[in-house]
């Protein structure tokens, strides 16, 4: 079974399909990447170069995917940074594709939009459609504190807040939800949370927080959660977030120790395969 993967893709660096491929490759998936655009470098640098791909070429690309008779062994579709609305569009019509050859074939959408600090860094509009159309067509989202609180419109700021809005998103499609970046008046200064929430119930993970804080970081998340959840059959929804939040601290852990602006993911691959720091998962 092969995960399509929809994301942009940049030559320099790690963000989109560039910081999700190879980690679900490292821990054993079979991933088709598809480019939603294919750009230098990610947008956090202020300039890139590089064009955003037509619409009807992702949609190409995808079907000639299809073309080879793969929907049917598609296990999941992961997508993220979405550069225009008609991709979006052409994302659900590819989960539409697949689960139409492959039923239990799972949606993870990261819901791509800001991050506290940067604001909205998509273009207009995009925020907008990926709440109204795209999130409720998902089975798992992983949207940031910042993106949960837009999806929600609300701003949360204790736990019975955060579980509120997830219940309302969780209420309008996606089963499963895990909120990164969590800062809430309970989270220590200097440590970050991680919730992952679905009908199994709530789990929070607490870690360091580091100086290092890498655009693709979202996007390596993303990836290696839904590797989890893929391979967590007959482990719960704490495995995969405690494993999760694991991988990606062994990763931007060792890029901020290295001093480095770009996640050291390739550097650090056996520890996102194994983790030596483990973190529990708390039920909420
Ligand atoms: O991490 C999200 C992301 C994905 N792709 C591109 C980006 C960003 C964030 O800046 O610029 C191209």
């Amino acid at each position: 079974m092969s995960i399509l993967s929809i994301q942009s893709l940049v030559a320099y660096g790690h963000a989109g399909n560039s910081a999700a491929l190879f980690p679900l490759q490292r821990l054993g998936k079979v991933v088709w990447p598809v480019m939603t655009v294919h750009f230098s470098n990610h947008t956090g640098y202020g300039d890139w170069k590089g064009p955003l791909l037509a619409p009807a070429d992702v949609a190409a690309v995808i079907e000639g995917v299809g073309d080879r008779g793969a929907f049917a062994r598609c296990e999941a579709v992961l997508s993220g940074y979405q550069g225009a609305e008609e991709v979006g569009a052409v994302v659900l019509d590819a989960v539409a594709k697949v689960k139409a050859e492959s039923p239990s074939a799972i949606y993870c959408c990261d819901p791509v939009m800001g991050d506290v600090g940067r604001g909205m860094f998509v273009r207009p509009g995009i925020p907008e459609f990926m709440r109204d159309r795209v999130v409720p067509a998902a089975d798992v989202i992983t949207p940031n504190h910042f993106e949960l609180d837009f999806l929600a419109g609300v701003t949360t700021t204790t736990y019975d807040e955060l579980l509120d809005a997830v219940a309302a998103v969780r209420a309008g499609g996606p089963d499963t939800v895990l909120v990164t970046s969590v800062i809430l008046e309970d989270t220590p200064a200097d440590m970050l949370d991680m919730v992952a929430v679905s009908g199994d119930g709530a789990w929070r993970t607490r870690f360091p927080r580091l100086e290092a804080s890498p655009p693709g970081a979202g996007d390596l998340t993303a990836a290696v959660f839904l590797a989890n959840l893929l391979d967590g059959q007959g482990r719960g929804l704490d495995e995969a977030l405690a494993r999760t939040t694991a991988s990606v601290f062994a990763v931007v852990a060792a890029t901020a120790e290295a001093g480095e602006r770009e996640m050291r993911i390739i550097q650090t691959q056996d520890e996102l395969a194994s983790p030596s720091r483990t973190f529990e998962a708390v039920r909420l």
